[in-house]
């Protein structure tokens, strides 16, 4: 049953505590096919102050309730009322503790919205965040109700010889008719959207860790039968990342057991539950020949993120989803640094802003713009979000750009100490960054407040007679739909005066903007900061590490830039400072497509790309990000109005083939030179040797128009990362030809029914850069192996069309758009989550051009007149056409 009216908006200024406290859940789940059968015991108490006659309310989704008893005793039919979405019960004791039990019946086979409890290929399983707890039985179902947990799972010993739920393992044992229990403990106070169970019959491997302490752990990961051994990595990686957050965090493992179970229907990447992480089996399950090393990169970062949320997220929760980005913001930041750590930081850097640019800039600058902490929602499954995510952890980056290492390390130990088991907000939050360093971060908090993307004037003039650069910088915010004011932000500018030599010019600072250290601390709307004693003009590198997550317009001559693309000794910038020269020659080129006799790039940017490409003495992932052009999808950003995707598409085009003649001899020389290792690693030199190598691939062929090289590759390819390289080339350069087809039919082939490489060929199909690959598309949806019932298949096909697929999405007939809506209709009535997450990409629908824009607005104005659409997708749909 579907919800068909419009929920309430829930406002952050509304909160309030329960009325009952609660200590204490009891739970016993019994399992059977077709139905499972729920016994929960709470232990509750009236909150001092509280009404003795004020009813206790609890929530439900789609429950039926077949038992109630306070105390012991039924609950007369009289005092309470029951419907599948609230439990309201009157005449409770208006002092001292009381016990309600609770009993609903579930059927978790029809489960198709993966929240709650539900089954994946036979396995019971869970997801509870944000509201799914309410879908198993009848609670408090709000992340700043937390009690300690025990847990009783009795199944049939066949069908589900592995029982497991949060904590550490209590008893377990044999029952009559061939069925068993196993009971589990929690003694953490958890919300119960960190609530888990897992039964069925899973392979597993299991390794000890010691913390510093001394405290063994035991590690578990639990896979479908016969894939166990493609998850070696997975555990080396939650190895890593405990060991990581000893030292750099000087956080421990606090249970007996940690485990982690891998399935295959997912909505989202992976589930933090204390003790029992559950994971979409894509950040699990690797081996080189059916993954590449992005997915090697993807595992490592999930596992690593999940793990990191133990202390934040579960030992310090949230007070409530306003405050989610407090746990996700930080947990990404606390992840991306583990990265940084792990493999090439300058290299992680670049990936986590690209990842900022494509998907939270678009958010930030179009009508699904909100506050990285919002103040109202409707659906809260569609707050988790790149503002939240990767936007709330640019922000715990900046207080740590301001604070310093230290001082950063400072306030997030006086959070864990002060904070241990608390629902906190981000008020207690940039509290402890206060205390502990005696910084003023009131304007900083404006970050939390306040949507949209800044942008960063900054301009230069130079002395000479005086040895004096006289810095100005000028920030301005767009006043945008929700929550802008257009108050000036505390914006960290890191920044270097780069020498001719190279090297970072030690200055003296007159006056002006506050300075410390490499920071210079914009608070005002204009600044300006004066440079004495530089000696020879220098070269200035604004905005190091990208700082701030801002627009930056620095004006500054093509030399400069180009010297600084070659010299600045914050190998970040040198790789942002040549995107951005490139992505702004690709903004014109589009622009004006008629232009045709002038070259897409000039020729100083593409030499200076083929230089930096070319330089041995930088790492090949570096290299291989100096090649990579910026996105057809970012230079619509950027051109933010009248977008003509295929003027896009053949200005990147032209400018990739340019590179690829004028660097041909490059490009053979860094092919020749990557004869793989005998044996696949998958470390980041490796990765990154594949990454060039692969690179090149492409460009060669742009150039010569010749399949050849990338047939061969596919054929002699031994991992994954270098088949698929080659499989992309074919197929999206040379879509319909026979090598293209061949190599689709073997991949294919070659996939033996492993879901996560059939979901590789249906992605790179959806992904061809052609209008017509919208009839591909459309074929494949028949295609025996796509369903709509597992989100990573609908994903690959449907959702990478939609997100990745610029030309034939923003089809000017339409075409793309009415395809994606109707597959969202489609989609909505089994899992309203997936669907409004590929409603999304809808949203940069007001930049396009008139024709495309007038048919983005029909499908949109259609799908919103859909009657029992859910809750989720009606959301976005709204706030598109807003
Ligand atoms: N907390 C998880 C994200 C997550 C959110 C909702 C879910 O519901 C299907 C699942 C996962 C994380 O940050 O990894
Ligand atoms: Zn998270």
């Amino acid at each position: 049953m579907l919800r068909t009216d419009d929920g309430p908006t829930i406002k952050l200024e509304d909160y309030r505590p329960t009325d009952f406290v609660l200590h204490s859940v009891a739970m016993t789940v019994r399992l059977f096919e077709g139905r499972a059968e729920i016994d929960t015991q709470l232990e509750l108490e009236r909150r001092e102050g509280v009404a003795g006659d004020a009813r206790l309310v609890l929530d439900g989704d789609e429950l039926t309730l077949s038992g109630l008893a306070l105390n012991g005793t039924a609950v007369p039919a009289e005092t309470y009322t029951a419907s599948p979405e609230r439990l309201e019960i009157a005449s409770l004791p208006a002092t001292g503790r009381f016990t309600l039990d609770i009993a609903t019946r579930i059927v978790p086979e029809e489960n198709t919205k993966l929240m709650g409890l539900y089954r994946s290929n036979g396995v019971w399983c869970t997801q509870c965040e944000a509201e799914g707890f309410r879908r198993i039985t009848y609670f408090l179902d709000r992340p700043d109700v937390l009690a300690p947990y025990r847990v009783r799972i009795e199944a049939d010993r066949a069908t589900a010889p592995i029982l497991l739920s949060n904590g550490n393992p209590a008893e377990h044992g044999d029952l009559p008719d061939g069925r068993h229990f196993a009971v589990w403990d929690d003694p953490f106070n958890k919300p119960s959207y960190l609530f888990a169970l897992v039964a069925g019959d899973l392979d597993s491997i299991h390794e000890e860790f010691e913390t510093a302490s001394g405290k063994p752990v035991t590690l578990g990961i639990y896979t479908e039968k016969g894939r166990v051994g493609q998850a070696g990595y997975a555990m080396d990686a939650l190895k890593r990342s405990m060991w990581w957050d000893e030292r750099r965090f000087g956080r421990e493992y606090d249970l007996d057991v940690f485990n982690i179970v891998a399935i295959p229907d997912f909505n989202m990447g992976a589930m933090e539950n204390k003790g029992l992480n559950v994971f979409n089996h894509k950040y699990v399950l690797l081996d080189p020949d059916t993954a590449t090393d992005a997915d090697y990169a993807g595992v490592e970062t999930v596992i690593a993120h999940e793990y990191f949320h133990n202390w934040t997220g579960n030992r310090i929760t949230c007070r409530d989803w306003f405050q989610l980005c407090l746990k996700e913001g930080l947990t990404v930041y606390r992840d991306q640094e583990f990265s940084a750590d792990e493999r090439s930081a300058a290299v992680q850097r670049i990936n986590s802003v690209r990842r900022l640019k494509a998907h939270q800039f678009p958010e930030d600058q179009g009508p699904l713009q909100h506050p990285v902490r919002p103040r109202e929602y409707r659906e809260i499954n569609n707050f988790y979000t790149a503002t939240v995510y990767d936007k709330g952890a640019e922000l715990v980056r900046m207080i740590a750009t301001i604070l310093g290492r230290d001082g950063f390390r400072k306030g997030m130990d006086l959070y864990f100490e002060r904070h241990d088991g608390d629902a906190a907000t981000i008020e207690d939050f940039i509290a402890c960054f206060e205390d502990a360093s005696g910084a003023d971060l009131s304007q900083f908090a404006l970050w939390y407040s306040q949507a949209g993307t800044p942008s960063l004037a900054v301009s230069e003039s130079w002395d000479e007679a005086s040895g004096t650069l006289t810095v100005g910088l000028k920030q301005a915010l767009e006043l945008g739909a929700s929550g802008t004011d257009g108050d000036p932000f505390h914006i960290p500018v890191r920044f270097g005066l780069v020498g001719s030599n190279g090297q970072d010019k030690v200055v003296t600072v007159r006056h002006g903007a506050e300075v410390t250290g490499d920071v210079i601390h914009l608070t005002g709307e204009e600044e300006t900061v004066i440079f004495e004693n530089v000696g020879e003009r220098p070269y200035l590198s604004v905005l190091r590490d990208f700082s701030a997550p801002v627009t930056l317009h620095h004006e500054q001559s093509l030399s400069d830039r180009l010297a600084l693309a070659r010299l600045d000794p914050n190998l970040f910038n040198r790789w942002r400072i040549l995107n951005d020269l490139v992505a702004e020659a690709l903004v014109a080129a589009s622009r004006d497509p008629q232009r045709t006799a002038e070259p897409p790039l000039p020729a100083q940017i593409v030499e200076a790309i083929l230089g930096s490409a070319g330089d041995d003495t930088i790492e090949a992932a570096y290299r291989a990000q100096a090649l990579a052009l910026p996105s057809e999808q970012e230079i619509a950003r950027m051109l933010a109005e009248n977008v003509d995707p295929d003027a896009i598409h053949a200005a990147v085009d032209a400018a990739r083939r340019l590179i690829g003649e004028r660097g041909r001899a490059l490009f053979e020389r860094i092919r020749a030179e990557a004869r793989p290792a005998a044996e696949f690693s998958p470390d980041a030199d490796s990765a990154g040797r594949r990454a060039l190598a692969n690179v090149a691939l492409g460009y060669l062929a742009a150039a010569s128009g010749d399949p050849a090289p990338a047939e061969a590759q596919y054929r002699a390819a031994r991992n994954m990362t270098d088949r698929l390289a080659a499989l992309a080339v074919l197929v999206h350069r040379f879509p319909g030809t026979g090598a293209a087809t061949a190599a689709l039919a073997d991949f294919y082939a070659r996939s033996e029914d492993d879901g996560l490489v059939v979901d590789k060929w249906f992605a790179l199909q959806a992904t061809v850069p052609d209008p017509a690959a919208l009839d591909i598309v459309a074929g494949l949806l028949n295609h025996p192996k796509f369903t709509l019932r597992n989100p990573n298949r609908v994903r690959a096909l449907v959702g990478t069309f939609a997100g990745a697929n610029q030309r034939a999405f923003h089809r000017a007939d339409g075409a793309g758009y009415r395809w994606v809506a109707e597959r969202i209709v489609e989609l909505d009535k089994l899992n309203p989550q997936v669907a409004a997450r590929i409603a999304t990409t809808f949203r940069s629908w007001r930049s396009f051009e008139a024709e495309r824009r007038r048919a983005a607005q029909e499908a949109l104005e259609k799908l919103s007149a859909i009657p029992g659409l859910s809750n989720d997708t009606r959301d976005i749909v709204g706030r598109s056409l807003r």
